[in-house]
């Protein structure tokens, strides 16, 4: 069912300091995933194939880096979809003043915006999450349930609990409790801070919150307790599937490996998702081949179009307009979009910026220890 019944806001504001330096120029949802595509387009992708036509992406933060791969968002229309799809990119600095205080407040100074869709429900998504999930099956629940809010939720490892918004169900997955980010969890249901609401409520408890001077105007740590606060109907949705919050450098590098040892795809064949479909992007050196020198050695690895490749890969993800040099010995790692590697380097669970220099014989990580980071256009030269 392709209609306006629901309108997707993408809060792709925050400035992802914990991926720093990968941030340094861009935002967070912004920065290269997979090999071909930013990290972003998984929720845009959702959002198409999910037939939610109207979204609504709010930037702050570097918002010109997502200004720029989104453009006119005709790369988000595509074959199958019988309505065109209207992305409108909504920066902060249209506002003056101090831009966006928080996610709720994002939402929050678009209320005109929102007004003007006319639609009876509002899906809020955030940028930085790889995952294939059917917004449409969420609104149905929501709807049949009769809802206020919907929130998608996942158990997560307990070590990781404190990371995410916390809650307690009762019967028929009713939320009675929720904590953002506790120190000592209470469970290990997680929000996925993906949140469906019906406009009107949600209307009204953000000109609430907004009203609040002691409010920090976010959704997990203000409004989700705001409404769960007045006695709201707030409905935990599961998802089974695949999902990752990358905003860390460790969890983007898992991300990548999950998706070389086929747990991504698995996840998602399991829960017979629609994990098959395509992830839509702008369109980059799509008739631009890899070179491939013949006697380098290659396991496990993806090599996106336009890259040159002499050294040798293991379990990694190289992307476009790459280069690496004969004699490169690369493994567990991750090397972006234009970045130069040299001839004889070692590269053990890397990641490289997008336009990083390694200049020939760097030896840089250690396949037993953290994940080591070069940032975007760094210049890494040998003593
Ligand atoms: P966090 O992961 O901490 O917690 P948060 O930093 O609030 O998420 O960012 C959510 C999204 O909003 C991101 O895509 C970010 O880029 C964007 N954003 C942040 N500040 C913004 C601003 N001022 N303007 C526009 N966009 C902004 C949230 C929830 C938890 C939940 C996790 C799941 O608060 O309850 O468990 O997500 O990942
Ligand atoms: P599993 O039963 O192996 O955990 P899931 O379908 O729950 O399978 O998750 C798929 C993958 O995503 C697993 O590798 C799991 O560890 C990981 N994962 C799920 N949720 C999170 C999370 N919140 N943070 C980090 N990793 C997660």
């Amino acid at each position: 069912m392709k209609t306006n019944t629901c309108l997707a806001m993408l809060l792709a504001g925050g400035e992802g300091r914990r991926l720093a330096p990968l941030t340094a120029t861009m935002a967070k949802p912004a920065v290269p995933f997979g090999g071909h595509c930013r990290i972003i387009d998984y929720t845009l992708s959702n959002c198409v194939h999910s037939g939610i036509n109207t979204i609504g992406v709010l930037t702050q933060y570097q918002a010109e880096s997502l200004h720029n791969h989104i453009g006119d968002g005709s790369s988000w229309q595509t074959a199958g979809i019988d309505k065109e799809v209207d992305i409108s990119l909504l920066p902060a600095s249209r506002f003056g003043g101090e831009g966006y205080l928080g996610t709720a407040d994002a939402i929050y100074q678009n209320i005109d915006y929102i007004d003007r869709q006319n639609s009876e429900h509002v899906l809020i998504l955030s940028g930085d999450h790889i995952y294939q999930m059917d917004y449409n099956e969420m609104l149905q629940n929501h709807i049949a349930s009769g809802a206020v809010a919907t929130i998608a939720v996942k158990r997560v490892p307990w070590k990781e609990a404190s990371r995410f918004g916390i809650m307690n169900t009762s019967e028929g997955n009713r939320i009675v409790e929720f904590d953002e980010k506790p120190q000592r969890p209470k469970s290990n249901l997680a929000s996925m801070g993906i949140y469906m609401f019906r406009w009107a409520e949600l209307r009204a408890a953000l000109i609430e919150d907004h009203g609040n001077k002691n409010s920090s105007h976010d959704f997990g740590a203000d409004l989700i307790p705001l409404m769960l606060g007045s006695e709201k109907n707030l409905y935990a949705y599961p998802f089974d599937g695949y999902w990752r919050d990358v905003g860390t450098v460790e969890s983007l590098w898992e991300a990548h490996m999950d998706l070389i040892n086929g747990e991504m795809a698995a996840a998602s064949d399991e829960q017979n998702l629609p994990g098959a479909w395509p992830i839509l992007t702008r369109e980059h050196n799509q008739t631009v081949r890899s070179y491939v020198c013949p006697t380098a050695e290659i396991q496990s690895s993806y090599i996106h179009r336009g890259s040159s490749v002499e050294g040798d890969l293991d379990r990694s993800v190289i992307f476009g307009n790459v280069s690496i040099g004969k004699g490169a010995d690369i493994r567990e790692s991750i090397v972006m979009p234009g970045a130069h590697i040299g001839s004889n380097v070692t590269l053990y669970r890397t990641i490289v910026g997008e336009g990083a220099i390694i200049e020939d014989g760097a030896v840089i990580g250690n396949l037993n220890d953290e994940v080591t980071v070069i940032g975007t256009r760094e210049r890494v030269m040998v003593h």
